[in-house]
């Protein structure tokens, strides 16, 4: 039987934020973009009250919360506080697989800490973050790995929650199945129409029933739900691809500005970020999306091995095609990485979600 943490830290930006500038302690408030037009990055508690939300526009996120204060982000303070979560981390187990800058799995499997307890080993975690920090983190401790993010997210704010061996049977069967990592809403909605809602749902399926429609993804789902996960953590992720996007100050439907912005804006952009990737791994395809106003997103890829415009606007154009030219919010480029042994990568550039 293995024991794995998730640890997610709370409203993560937000908080050290209001960890720094005690006036926004109490006050709702959000990270965002500068322009009218950006998105936010998160929101405090108090401001999701309100409805407000991650890549929510700053527009849409006044009207719901017109006092919500929005201040723009500080990526080195972020940074900082990812390192010293991490070395909290490295206290109590070697094998830490880090998702984002405030996230990450551990298997504390082996750990001799605590008596072995993984719900204690999670206590003391969370309160050596708030020591060395003076953030608030929660945790999910599970003996299967996607259960353990899934139950991190329970007991949040500044909370935690425990899924024994014994329960966790009686947990999938009543989990929705869009808290289950990779169920976005385009398939969750698939899902719904099927009349399939909760993990007891999809347990009473055939495996085949679900590979045919929703293809490896299906098969995963339905693993999960019998609750196989066979995945350890990975303590060497290696990066799949590359992307840069940019949000427009009003929608365009006007190809030759989206196309100006990618050549000029994004492309050169992604270029300095990705140029030592492409040098040690090389490219696999290229890849393009585009947010509607209506907030539809779509992608497109194809395999390619150089970062051309060409190919680039190619996308966009039959994209933009299939969607009738409706006007757009946003548009993003992408490049899939080879895998180091050369092969090509298995994995979707976006997810379709
Ligand atoms: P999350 O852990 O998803 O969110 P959170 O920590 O703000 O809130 P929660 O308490 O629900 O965990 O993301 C961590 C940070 O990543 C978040 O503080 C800001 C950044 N982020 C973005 O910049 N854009 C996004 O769309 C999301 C979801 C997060
Ligand atoms: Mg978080």
């Amino acid at each position: 039987m293995r024991k794995f943490i998730h640890i997610d830290m709370d409203c993560f930006y937000a908080a050290v934020e209001m960890r720094d500038n005690p006036e926004l302690a109490n006050v709702p408030m959000a990270i965002g973009g500068n322009s009218h037009r950006g998105v936010l990055s998160t929101a405090n508690y108090l401001a999701r009250e309100f409805g407000v939300r991650s890549a929510m526009s700053n527009y849409q996120a006044k009207k719901l919360c017109p006092n919500l204060v929005i201040v723009p982000g500080r990526m080195p303070v972020y940074k900082e506080a990812s390192v010293q979560i991490r070395a909290v981390f490295s206290k109590y187990t070697d094998l830490i697989e880090p998702l984002s800058l405030d996230e990450a799995y551990l298997d504390v499997t082996d750990s001799r800490h605590c008596a072995g307890s993984a719900t204690l080993i999670a206590e003391k975690i969370r309160a050596d973050i708030f020591d060395a920090t003076g953030l608030t983190a929660s945790a999910g401790v599970a003996p299967i790995k996607f259960l353990a993010k899934i139950a991190s997210d329970e007991n949040k704010p500044n909370g935690q929650f425990v899924i024994t061996p014994s329960e966790v049977g009686d947990f999938i069967d009543t989990l929705a199945l869009k808290k289950i990592p990779g169920v976005g809403k385009v398939t969750q909605q698939k899902l719904q129409a099927m009349g399939l809602a909760y993990g007891k749902d999809i347990k009473a399926c055939e495996e085949h029933f679900l590979t045919q429609r929703f293809g490896k993804f299906g098969g995963v789902l339905w693993r999960r739900c019998q609750g196989i996960d066979e995945r350890g953590v990975e303590t060497h992720r290696v990066r799949k691809s590359v992307g840069v996007e940019t949000t427009f100050s009003e929608d365009t439907s006007e190809f030759e500005i989206l196309k100006a912005r990618l050549v000029n804006d994004l492309l050169p952009e992604l270029n300095r970020r990705a140029v030592n990737h492409i040098q040690e791994r090389g490219i696999a395809k290229l890849g393009v999306k585009v947010k509607f106003f209506d907030f539809q997103q779509v992608s497109k890829e194809c395999q390619f091995d150089v970062l051309d415009a060409n190919v680039l606007c190619n996308l966009l154009n039959e994209l933009l095609a299939r969607y009738r030219h409706k006007p757009v919010r946003l548009i993003g480029i992408q490049i899939g990485l080879l895998d180091s042994k050369h092969s090509q990568p298995q994995l979707g550039l976006f997810d379709l979600d």
